[in-house]
């Protein structure tokens, strides 16, 4: 449904729990390679069921561990971009702010985002694939392009160290996903920022919200069809949309 922007800016202003809902489109602008596109997407050239999956893992350990590393290594010279930082300022002008994110970098805690609730893990951790302890791991200096490494051993138990992301077949993380319902539960605006909505079951976050009487918000660089009263799609890439929306 086509909404005045006005009529859209005077929902932000009267909000009191906004849910910022995100994938990957919102650190496109930061130079990270979105999943599904066909052209630039990390998929593009690599087939999900290898690289985001245990049984992926387990075929080829070194090939997903390096591509990991890569993308670790690659984070670290990534900065937040304007969607990041419109998400952030939000929080001091209206009640409550909740960002639930797909994403496993850290660009909206670096852009100053508070209890970011990560529904499919960080980049950041690893964790044994066997016992499932934490460790720590730093990134290799030197530059990688995603070569195979062979995983490090746990300290615990001599397993493979595994990156602390939720891969395909895997549950979300407990306590996330409870309050992740939670918000879309009791917010009354819900923004959902550059995702495509395909992957189960964080795309019913927003439907969730939805179905809790809250106006939803789509801001992605396609049209999102909208059938629904309280449905919006707001067209353009995340950082000019929000800007103009939130600013
Ligand atoms: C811009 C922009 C700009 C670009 N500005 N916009 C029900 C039905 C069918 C299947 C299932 C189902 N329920 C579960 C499933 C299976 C599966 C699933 O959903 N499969 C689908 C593919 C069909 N789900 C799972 O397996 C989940 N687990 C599960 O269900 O467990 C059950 C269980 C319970 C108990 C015990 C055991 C199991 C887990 C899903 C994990 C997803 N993991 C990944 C990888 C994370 C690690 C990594 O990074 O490598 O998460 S997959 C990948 O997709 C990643 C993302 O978070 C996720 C979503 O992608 P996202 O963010 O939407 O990115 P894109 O690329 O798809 O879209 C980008 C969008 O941005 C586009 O729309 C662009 O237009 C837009 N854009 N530039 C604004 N500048």
């Amino acid at each position: 449904m086509a909404a005045r922007p006005d009529t859209l800016h005077d929902l932000v202003e009267k909000a009191g729990h906004i849910l910022v809902f995100t994938g990957a489109g919102v650190s496109a602008e930061s130079g990270i390679a979105t999943f599904r596109d066909a052209l630039t997407g990390l998929w593009a050239n690599n087939d999900p069921q290898q690289l985001a999956t245990p049984e992926g893992f387990i075929a080829d350990p070194a090939r997903v561990w390096g591509w990991y590393q890569w993308r670790r290594q690659q984070l670290l010279s990534r900065e937040p971009n304007a969607a990041h930082r419109a998400i952030a300022a939000l929080a001091q002008r209206v009640p409550k702010v909740t960002v639930v994110t797909q994403n496993v970098d850290d660009l909206h805690e670096r852009a100053g985002s508070d209890a970011v609730i990560h529904l499919h893990g960080s980049l950041l951790t690893t964790r044994c694939f066997d016992c499932e302890k934490p460790a720590q791991v730093p990134v290799d200096e030197v530059p990688l392009d995603g070569a195979a490494i062979t995983p490090p051993s746990c300290g615990h138990c001599g397993g493979m160290l595994r990156p602390g992301v939720v891969w395909f077949g895997e549950a979300l993380p407990e306590d996330a996903w409870q309050r992740a319902v939670a918000a879309a539960q009791s917010a009354d605006l819900v923004l959902v920022v550059g995702t495509s909505g395909l992957v189960y079951p964080a795309a019913q976050i927003p439907q969730l919200a939805w179905e809790g009487g809250a106006t939803v918000v789509h801001v992605n660089t396609e049209p999102v069809p909208v059938a629904a009263e309280r449905e919006h799609s707001l067209v353009g890439p995340a950082g000019e949309v929000l800007a103009e929306l939130l600013g």
